[in-house]
């Protein structure tokens, strides 16, 4: 076993002063038990904890650090931005710049506006629809999860699938009256709920492939239905890609697809590691934003220099050539994840799509949030210990995600898929 008494130390001071011990649930590590590991750095697909121990690194932030940990040149870029100062309240051109990249690669999204968090960007995103529209009902998919806004926590995924919270304490009941929620992929289901309220909806919001409940596609009928609809009706669909964006491939979901989105939500890869997030899509309803429009949207720190300076230097980096490498590698390691399993006679099944990837203790198939419900999660428990013994940080939950960065190497999957391996041997020949 690694030692982690410095991390448990860090981990009792922390939990005097914040709930948990941490700022953000999922990383409490509740769902897995044990302590979590306090991470003193990164350097490429690599992190070190504060007890020295060394881990070959698939959380990567939750999805940002699709270059790895502090690459070169986006550090480079950062410590001469930071000379010029670290934020003016006022308009710089790193802003314009990285809307400019981001449009290139996001067509739909023909204007845009920078905020600090996904869930800034939601939340956004949700009240210009309910404004443009002038309707207040909005839908959404049990399983997705789109940041911590009020109107969003209801049926969510992430830390409310792991903690098996369906609507948190402190949201109003209006709020979740006026939040459908529909299982995901659930075609009929939808096309229901449009027939009854389809002239009630303000918008749809769908991860478009899910991360939050472990990797579950959206099937190409499910997003086909959820445009024909929302155009009838004169709803807006939003595609959530504050995940998917820059990680189901270079183009984002809409990029496979080839489906369009009226409204579009990013975020993590965009800020490169920084707190960037960002909502845009059709010009006639940007238009709608404050100060061209009336509906508001404001933020301190939106389109911060440093922030900005992290995504341009990012994003610069990336380009359809890097996702076919990286995604031969996911594919490999999935396969030897599904053949470990196979011979140790563990159901399992795994999703992949681009440089996302999970796998549930699961026979299958695993389509939507009930189906993920039907998981091992005390097999993954002890299961993800394992790894982490064996130097492997993956998602500490059932309901989450994997990531793969441009640092990691051939070599990093074969020590990834042996560690699988042996984490089998002492989780299933123990038992
Ligand atoms: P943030 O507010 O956490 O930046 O973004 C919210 C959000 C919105 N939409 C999607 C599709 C998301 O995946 C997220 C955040 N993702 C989680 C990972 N499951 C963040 C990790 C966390 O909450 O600590």
């Amino acid at each position: 076993m690694r030692s982690i008494k410095q991390s448990q130390a860090a981990f009792k001071r922390a939990s005097q002063l914040m709930p948990g011990g941490v700022n953000s649930p999922v990383r409490a590590f509740k769902n897995v038990g044990g302590d979590p590991l306090f991470i003193q750095k990164g350097k490429k697909e690599y992190i070190t904890d504060v007890d020295k121990n060394t881990y070959i690194d698939y959380v990567l932030s939750w999805g940002p650090l699709i270059l790895g940990h502090a690459d070169d040149y986006v550090v480079k870029q950062l410590q001469a931005a930071a000379e010029r100062g670290t934020s003016y309240g006022a308009p710089t051109e790193l802003e314009t710049q990285l809307a400019e990249m981001i449009q290139k690669i996001v067509p739909s999204m023909e204007m845009m506006r920078m905020v600090s968090s996904g869930t800034e960007a939601t939340m956004s995103a949700i009240r210009l629809a309910r404004g443009y529209t002038h309707r207040d009902k909005i839908v959404k998919f049990i399983g997705n999860y789109h940041g911590h806004s009020d109107s969003l926590l209801v049926d969510a995924g992430s830390g409310m699938a792991t903690f098996g919270i369906n609507t948190s304490p402190g949201v109003p009941d209006e709020f979740a009256l006026d939040t459908y929620t529909v299982p995901y992929n659930d075609v009929a289901a939808i096309k229901a709920l449009f027939a009854q309220h389809g002239r009630e909806i303000a918008c749809v919001i769908v991860e478009p492939v899910a991360g939050n409940m472990g990797v579950i596609p959206g099937t190409p009928e499910f997003l086909k239905t959820l445009r024909q609809l929302t155009t009838e009706n004169d709803a807006l669909l939003i595609f959530d890609e504050v995940m998917s964006g820059f990680r189901a491939g270079y183009h984002g979901v809409q990029g496979l697809t080839k489906i369009t989105p009226d409204l579009t939500t990013l975020g993590k890869v965009i800020g490169g590691g920084l707190p960037v997030g960002a909502f845009g899509g059709r010009r006639d309803i940007m238009e709608e934003i404050t100060p061209e429009g009336q509906i508001y949207h404001a933020g301190t720190l939106s389109g911060n220099p440093l922030a900005m300076t992290a995504g341009i230097s990012t994003i610069s980096q990336l380009n359809p050539e890097l996702y076919v490498e990286m995604e031969k590698k996911v594919a490999r390691l999935t396969a030897g994840i599904k053949q470990a399993a196979n011979q140790h006679h563990v159901p399992v099944t795994v999703h992949h799509v681009g440089t996302m990837w999970s796998y549930f203790f699961n026979p299958g198939p695993v389509n939507n949030f009930d189906d993920v419900q039907r998981s091992d999660v005390a097999f993954f428990a002890r299961f993800f210990r394992q790894l982490l013994d064996q130097g492997i940080y993956t998602a500490p939950s059932q309901y989450e995600t994997n990531f793969l960065s441009s640092k990691h190497t051939d070599a990093d999957i074969d020590r990834t898929i042996d560690a699988f391996n042996a984490a089998f041997d002492a989780v299933v020949d123990h038992e």
